[in-house]
């Protein structure tokens, strides 16, 4: 994947509180361009692999239990400087510190269940690309 490109969830708890129109619309008006989109459950499976790196993290069993609690929207973003900007968009991972303006201060419910998941790096954005979609499904 480009490294102009980045990765995002839409979370179970942003689907279950209805903001998902809201915050896709945020996230086109903030320049990014959607060049992969699905509604998709993860299993139990998908979720300890794509969160493989806290596995020893004392939430891991806890953001596993969530993330496969409901659907969740995936999506590919593309926009210079997307990780990074993407980052600065969703805002700090607890809520509580977000800054104004940013998707998780506007929707997110807890530094767990935290409406929305950002690339942290171009390598990563890169396999949680591929992780989630074939070939065929990315524009
Ligand atoms: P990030 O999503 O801002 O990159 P990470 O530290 O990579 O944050 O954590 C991944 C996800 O794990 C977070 O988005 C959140 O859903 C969950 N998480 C992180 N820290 C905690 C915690 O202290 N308690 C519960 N869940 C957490
Ligand atoms: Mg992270």
């Amino acid at each position: 994947m480009a490294t102009n490109r980045t990765f995002t969830m839409l979370k179970p708890d942003a689907l279950e509180s209805g903001n998902t129109g809201k915050i896709i619309d945020l996230i086109l008006s903030k320049g990014f361009q959607i060049k992969a989109m699905k509604f998709t459950v993860l299993t139990e499976a998908q979720a300890k692999e794509f969160y493989i790196e806290h596995a020893e993290r004392p939430f891991y069993g806890e953001l596993v239990e969530y993330m496969t609690s409901g659907p969740i929207i995936a999506a590919i973003l593309e926009k210079d400087n997307a990780v990074a900007d993407f980052r600065a968009l969703i805002g700090a991972t607890d809520p509580a510190e977000a800054a104004e303006g940013t998707i998780r201060k506007l929707y997110a419910e807890s530094k767990g269940r935290n409406a929305v998941h950002g690339s942290d790096s171009d390598e990563s954005a890169a396999r949680e690309g591929v992780f989630h979609f074939a070939a065929n499904e990315i524009f």
